[in-house]
């Protein structure tokens, strides 16, 4: 079935392209740009109406919010490992990583730094909001570099579709927006995927 990946260079899509890339199946895409703003126009709100890339189409099915095309992915090529199925615990283990980083990493600390309008009403203390956003973004990445600097991946000892999103999340222009970015661990990580 055809594969089409709507994309921004150094967004969170990136993820998408890496698994992608891994699977060596043809795909085809279009680059959303979102500086130039191209994921609030008319022709892309028509695809997804969130305003969001990454997306994937498939067929005639629409698929959107990366967690959810990481997984789909990742069931549809059972041949690649990329998710650790005959384990329960470890399965939970990618649902747990899949729901911090969507939810809390980047949903709000991103969010925070990036879109500090959508959390506040009042734009004067929009640099309120993006100051902690920065603090929970650090945060979220000195976890991360944690967790990296004992394991060699997200979940154990092995690679699973949850490593490209902490790729994506590290190659992107997020990593701008706090101090402790590209910390040795996640970059080896990096390198590996
Ligand atoms: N919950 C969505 C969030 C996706 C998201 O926020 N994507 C960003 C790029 S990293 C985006 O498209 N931003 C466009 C905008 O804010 O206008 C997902 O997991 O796919």
């Amino acid at each position: 079935m055809a594969l089409k990946l709507y994309y921004s260079p150094g967004a969170c899509s990136f993820a998408v392209h890496v698994l992608l890339e891994e699977i060596g199946q043809p795909f085809t895409q279009e680059c959303v740009s979102i500086p130039q703003g191209m994921t609030s126009s008319a022709g892309f709100l028509r695809i997804n109406p969130k305003g969001r890339v990454p997306v994937l189409v498939v067929g005639a099915e629409v698929l959107t919010e990366l967690p959810a095309i990481l997984l789909y992915l990742a069931l549809r090529h059972p041949e690649g490992n990329w998710l650790p199925t005959a384990h329960p615990m470890a399965l939970a283990r990618c649902a747990e990583w899949f729901n911090w980083l969507s939810g809390t990493v980047h949903t709000m600390a991103v969010g925070q730094v990036w879109q500090a309008g959508r959390f506040i009403g009042e734009p004067c203390l929009e640099a309120q909001v993006e100051a902690k956003g920065r603090i929970n973004l650090t945060q979220a990445f000195e976890r991360i570099e944690g967790h990296l600097s004992r394991e060699p991946y997200a979940v154990g000892r092995q690679y699973s579709a949850v490593d490209p999103y902490l790729h994506g999340l590290s190659i992107s222009s997020l990593d701008s927006a706090c101090a402790t970015t590209g910390g040795p661990a996640r970059s080896e990580t990096c390198a590996r995927t």
